[in-house]
């Protein structure tokens, strides 16, 4: 069982596998993570998931079929998980999608032409197809079952997003043991690899590490010491990011052509798409050069189109974008109570890190030099992989400990008591900026079973229209106690390594008198020298009575909450490994279909070649006119023909070719023996 971390980026998705280098599994030096290339020998696979007529596009094949499929491919998967198609945020997110988003029972979801129907998938199920194929990629590149993976998230997902992740990654058939925030991500790479870390005694190392990727921005504050992590603060832009630069450059040159071409890529799909790739080429060159081109060949109405963007002038267009790079810094300093000085070490990863205005802006705001000891675009794959092999069983790691923290603060309501008209009926348990993970022990004096909500407490505070809506806990086999009148019942409530919110557990327990032994005024409570002078007259220690909880029984939770219920998430994991053999058989299917082509080329050209003196000529007529016929048949009927047909072509040819192969096959070994007893005499 291999040890997989991924970095599910806006635009490009990342695969770490977590490796021992060396006999000494026990030393965190000797970890390693290399990035797994897809079947393309990429390192970063496009986050895309497309549909055709037969079979989805899955990563790079939706890449490549994309501008030729637009309306059947979907982006922005990740943002698209965990919510409602009127919410604003999704809104916004359709300006960048190219799929029709649709309303699936209240989750959005991507309406597409698959297999020649109308079909809607809910953005979890999408998420799930796209983490299929990183599965698959990951499998391939491994040779080796892949199960047991840490995926990242933006530090801002919420609970309803993160339960879609998770639930999408099951789906997938993946096992996720950690849904990771992208910055605590970096983080751990950072710290699991550096050797010189503060000791339990110093004073920390504070790093803020800054990672703007596709469509959104992070900046997170953390403290270091040996073996451990403590994220301070976070603080994000969830609108920020290479695209932002990218429409910018679109929008300059949608206006320049309408100028100098008379044309409007505005009102042409597929020329506003080239034109975006273009720009974001161009963006690419421009981190490097001062002045970038962009060419593209018949745009629109058979015109091509040529510009020039000098670095200057793509500063002045993106300034507006440029002035809001200091904002998230200035909101994590004031969460962390830190100042500029601080902060030892700036560390910037993802790939919008790399425009030299934004770098620049950074550097001025904390008035010292950036750092770079991380690979941007690898940094965050790595760190999941890494936290994958700390809590995966089978592998052997030196903890690291890390302590993340809850983002927006979350209460839990509940019912008054008629019996107790003072109680408060709702209480923030996690506050923000509290310990992720973290469990906290609520109780509750209940004479009948009773319900509890748990929701985000500012729902202005939320990404878009999130609703705060967590869970419904309804914890049953509450009854009276005939002595108290009252059960009291203590709940287990966690925000666990997911950053997800629920109940657990829950029990009741009974006040007990007990006997406990007494200490005496200054005496030291030591066990190993109770038989010394600590002797009472008796022998026995001194005790008294009192009172204490005694966990008594079991109480039975049932929680409503955002995730999928059992039987949908098996349907559905059913339903995707449907659709994979679907995409497996068409992709075998066009293989035979290439092969039988393959074969009929190759018997045509070896009866004029090798074979030419093995056949008479009747057999040479007889073979080149079935050749032809099935030559004939593939590109018509046969066009769409399945894998088994294709095959019984080859096997037909080849059969009827079997005697003139074997004649030469014959001839050919008859020729071996003859030359080896030549060089045995
Ligand atoms: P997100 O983290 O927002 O979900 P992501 O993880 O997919 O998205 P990254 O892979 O970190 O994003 O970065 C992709 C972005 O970085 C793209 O907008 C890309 O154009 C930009 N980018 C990559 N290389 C460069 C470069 N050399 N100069 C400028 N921008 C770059
Ligand atoms: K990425
Ligand atoms: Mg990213």
């Amino acid at each position: 069982m291999s040890v997989v971390g991924v970095d599910f980026g806006t635009l490009n998705t990342v695969i770490a596998v977590a490796r021992n280098r060396g006999v000494d599994v026990v030393r965190n030096t000797f970890l390693h993570s290399p990035l797994i290339t897809n079947e393309v020998s990429n390192r970063a696979t496009p986050s895309l998931v497309g549909f055709g007529p037969r079979a989805r596009y899955l990563g790079e094949p939706a890449k490549t079929q994309e501008i030729s499929n637009l309306k059947n491919t979907v982006s922005s998967l990740k943002r698209l998980a965990g919510r409602a198609l009127k919410d604003p945020d999704v809104q916004i997110e359709a300006q960048y999608v190219s799929a029709a988003l649709v309303d699936c029972n209240g989750q959005v979801g991507a309406e597409v032409s698959y297999q020649g129907k109308k079909e809607k998938f809910t953005a979890t199920q999408l998420v799930a197809m796209f983490l299929s194929k990183v599965k698959q990629t990951a499998a391939a590149e491994l040779k080796l079952p892949v199960a047991d993976v840490v995926l990242s998230v933006p530090p801002w997902f919420t609970d309803i997003q993160r339960r879609s992740i998770l639930d999408a990654a099951e789906i997938a058939g993946l096992k996720p043991l950690r849904i990771m925030n992208d910055t605590t991500a970096a983080a751990l790479g950072y710290g699991i690899t550096k050797l010189d870390l503060p000791a339990e005694d110093q004073k920390p190392r504070r790093v803020c590490f800054i990672d703007i990727g596709h469509s959104n921005y992070s900046a997170s504050i953390v403290e270091f010491k040996k073996g451990e992590l403590t994220v301070k603060s976070t603080a994000f832009d969830r609108h920020f990011g290479g695209r932002d630069f990218n429409l910018a450059l679109v929008n300059h040159f949608q206006k320049e052509f309408k100028g100098k071409y008379r044309i409007d890529i505005a009102t042409n799909p597929k020329a506003l798409a080239r034109v975006e790739a273009g720009a974001e080429k161009l963006k690419k060159i421009l981190s490097a050069n001062q002045q970038a081109p962009l060419n593209i060949e018949s745009l629109m109405n058979d015109i091509d189109v040529n510009a020039m963007v000098t670095r200057q002038e793509f500063e002045a267009l993106v300034e507006p974008l440029l002035g809001k790079v200091t904002g998230p810094l200035e909101q994590a300093l004031a969460d962390a109570e830190l100042t500029k000085d601080d902060i030892d070490f700036i560390e910037l990863v993802g790939g919008s890190s790399r425009v030299p205005a934004i770098k620049e802006r950074i550097q001025n705001f904390f008035g010292k030099g950036l750092s770079f000891t991380l690979n941007q675009d690898e940094a965050i794959a790595r760190g999941c992989a890494f936290a994958c092999a700390i809590l995966s069983p089978v592998f052997k790691v030196r903890d690291f400990s890390v302590a993340d923290i809850v983002h927006y603060p979350i209460e839990f309501s509940w019912e008054k008591d008629v019996d107790i008209p003072d109680e408060d009926t709702s209480l923030t348990v996690f506050g923000r900026g509290n310990v992720l993970p973290s469990t906290k022990i609520l109780t509750f004096y209940r004479k009948q079973p009773f319900d509890l909500e748990a929701r985000y407490s500012n729902p202005e505070d939320l990404p878009g229209k999130v609703a705060p809506f967590i869970g419904r806990f309804s914890v049953k086999g509450v009854k009276a106690d005939p002595k108290t009148e009252f059960m009291i019942c203590k709940l287990k409530a966690r925000v666990n390594i997911h950053g997800i919110l629920n109940v657990e557990s829950g029990y009741y327990v009974e006040d007990q008198e007990v006997e406990e032994e007494v200490k005496e005024d200054g005496e030291k409570k030591d066990p190993d020298a109770m038989d010394t002078d600590d002797k009472k007259e008796d022998g026995k220690p001194k005790t008294r009575k009192v009172k204490k909880q005694v966990r008594k029984g079991d109480l039975p939770i049932v929680a409503g909450t955002t995730s999928l219920d059992a039987n949908t998430k098996s349907s559905l994991f059913e339903k995707e490994a449907a659709m994979i053999m679907e995409d497996k058989l068409v992709a075998d299917t066009e293989e035979k279909k290439n092969e039988l082509e393959t074969f009929i080329y190759d018997m045509r050209n070896k009866l004029d070649d090798q074979y030419a003196d093995f056949a008479s000529d009747e057999e040479k007529d007889k073979l080149r006119s079935k050749l032809t016929e099935s030559e004939d048949w593939l590109y018509e009927e046969g066009e769409d023909s399945t894998k088994a047909v294709y095959i019984a072509k080859i096997d037909e040819i080849r059969s009827m070719a079997g005697p003139i192969t074997q004649r030469y096959f014959d001839k050919v070994e008859a020729d071996r023996q003859a030359l080896q007893a030549k060089l045995d005499a």
